[in-house]
């Protein structure tokens, strides 16, 4: 049975994308160009710097390192300035009960998230003591779908990799939890995260009240 269980934060416990989609879009429209709500798919999961890259080549734009880095710094304030507003009525459906309910089963619970943001947001919901480790953007060198992140997470909560279970929102996540010798509770469609052990439409889904029922 397992011991450690990493969490993806955004599409698994909050659902920060519609906050990185309109920090996006405002970036795309001060530029020029349109950013759809589609487009925002291909970004879930992905790094800042790697999101920007996507955004600047949907937009056709091209501009150096120095004035990519300000334009990501840019969008950061403004997604900031989003996230600061939020409180735990945002936590994704039946999230905090199972983080509670693992807890009370002696299991180890690790953040695996790509964002640099990762801490603030679990202090917004209420829910940073709920975790042993967060690993997130600032505290790994390669993003997803590098496994990277979920090893350091298995590394700090002192277990092996093959004792440890991801649950993740997005294709890169899968991989990367795939690529570090781990099982996968994929969340969302199955159709897209076909490499996962198991998929469910979220947490709720794997709470023992629900799962006595079927
Ligand atoms: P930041 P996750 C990811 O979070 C988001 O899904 C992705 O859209 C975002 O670009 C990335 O974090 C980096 O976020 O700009 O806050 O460092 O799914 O890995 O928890
Ligand atoms: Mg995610």
């Amino acid at each position: 049975e397992a011991r450690g269980m990493i969490f993806d934060l955004d599409g698994v416990i909050v659902d920060t994308a519609k906050y990185h989609y309109l920090a996006w879009k405002r970036l795309a429209e001060e530029l020029g160009f349109a950013f759809s709500e589609t487009d925002n798919e291909r970004l879930k999961g992905v790094s800042r710097m790697r999101s920007l890259d996507i955004l600047l080549k949907i937009g056709g734009m091209v501009f150096d390192d120095d004035a990519r880095r300000r334009l990501a710094e840019k969008k950061n304030l403004w997604y900031v300035e989003y996230i600061s507003r939020m409180d735990k009525s945002e936590i994704l459906p039946g999230a905090g009960d199972y983080l509670g309910y693992l807890r009370g089963r002696g299991k180890r619970i690790a953040l695996g998230s790509a964002s640099k943001n990762a801490p603030m947001i679990l202090e917004r919901l209420g829910i940073a003591p709920l975790f042993d480790a967060v690993i997130d953007g600032n505290k790994v060198a390669n993003a997803k779908p590098d496994p990277e992140v979920f090893l350091t997470a298995a590394r700090a909560l002192a277990l092996d990799p093959s004792e440890c279970v991801v649950f993740e929102d997005a294709g890169a996540g899968v991989e990367a939890a795939v690529r570090a010798g781990m099982r996968v509770v994929g969340i969302g469609d199955p159709a897209v995260l076909n490499s996962a052990n198991c998929v469910v439409g979220g947490l709720d889904a794997l709470l023992p009240k629900n799962l006595h029922n079927k």
